[in-house]
């Protein structure tokens, strides 16, 4: 009939159940090519997730995971963004798949997809980002420098909009993955379960001994008893602060209140400066 012909031409809205396709793909991918780091893509799609969004600005309103211009140079060049090639090349197959989906949206649903799939809380997700072109590319040096103290990281995270209490919070997404000397010059996972997501990265903060790591490469720290972990000066950052030192505390005893206070600080950072036009967000199903 007229109705179906003007159906089938109009223009494509996808639905929740779309995305959620879109979500069980980038689960399965995951699974699938398991032969990567330690044994899954998941986290560095987290931090490619969080280095869309933590170039926000909100006294110009620029930057944010609305654009992905991280697609283009100079914003893929810049050295926070080194390895981060891999999780965008890991999400093409996605986007060929879906070929509605924007990058931006694709980007950080598959941060969503990983948390949940790592065995992290559920974190509420609404699509509306529109892919911007390289000339909304945003200035190097907006993301946080790992050598820096916790007046770096108060500004940084500020600027974006965050107090002390989401700062602490998102920074336990450390327990995912680990440094790579060819991309950061750091080397190490945070915790013994980098592809489980847990608050060990703050028990271990708190209750393992930190010394610097003797090497040629970039001061970090490596835990005393096993020598085999390792802090960022940035992390370290948390334990000599008071006040993030009191979330540390918190996190380090309380998963439920953790995983609770962590959903709602990555909920808004994957948010910062997109201009949404619905309010209503959506747990997509995990896989198990
Ligand atoms: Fe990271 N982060 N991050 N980070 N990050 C690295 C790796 C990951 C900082 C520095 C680094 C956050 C905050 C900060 C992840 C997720 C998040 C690396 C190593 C560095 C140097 C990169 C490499 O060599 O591969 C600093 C200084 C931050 C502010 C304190 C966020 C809170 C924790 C916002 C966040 O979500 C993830 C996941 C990784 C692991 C990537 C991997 O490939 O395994």
């Amino acid at each position: 009939s007229n109705g179906d012909v003007a159906k089938a031409s109009g223009p494509f809205v996808p639905t929740k159940d779309d995305y959620q396709k879109v979500y069980d793909e980038i689960a399965r991918l995951l699974v699938e090519k398991d032969d990567y780091d330690d044994g899954s893509y998941g986290p560095v799609l987290v931090r490619l997730a969080w280095h869309a969004s933590g170039t926000y600005d909100k006294e110009t309103g620029t930057g944010g995971s609305n654009g992905a211009t991280m697609r283009f140079a100079p914003e893929s060049e810049h050295g926070a963004n080194a390895g981060l090639k891999t999780a965008r090349d890991f999400l093409e197959p996605v986007k060929a798949k879906f070929p509605w989906i924007t990058y931006s949206d694709l980007w950080t649903l598959a941060g969503v997809t990983a948390i949940q799939e790592l065995q992290g809380p559920a974190i509420p997700w609404r699509p509306g980002r529109q892919d911007r072109d390289v000339s909304a590319c945003t200035p190097d040096g907006r993301l946080p420098d790992a050598d820096k103290d916790h007046k770096h990281i108060r500004g940084i995270f500020g600027r974006m909009g965050f107090d002390d209490r989401e700062i602490v919070a998102l920074i336990g997404a450390h327990s995912l993955g680990r440094a790579h000397a060819d991309r950061s010059g750091y080397d190490g996972p945070w915790d013994f379960s980098p592809t489980v997501f847990t608050n060990e990265f703050f028990r271990l903060l708190v209750e393992e001994k930190w010394a610097w790591k003797k090497w040629s490469g970039p001061d970090q720290y490596t835990d005393k008893t096993t020598k085999t972990l390792m802090m960022l000066p940035a992390d370290l950052a948390l334990i000599k602060d008071k006040e993030f030192k009191k979330h540390v505390d918190r996190y380090a005893k309380d998963s439920e209140v953790f995983f609770k206070e962590f959903s709602d600080a990555f909920v808004k950072l994957l948010e910062l400066g997109v201009p949404f036009t619905t309010d209503e967000r959506w747990v997509l199903k995990a896989t198990s």
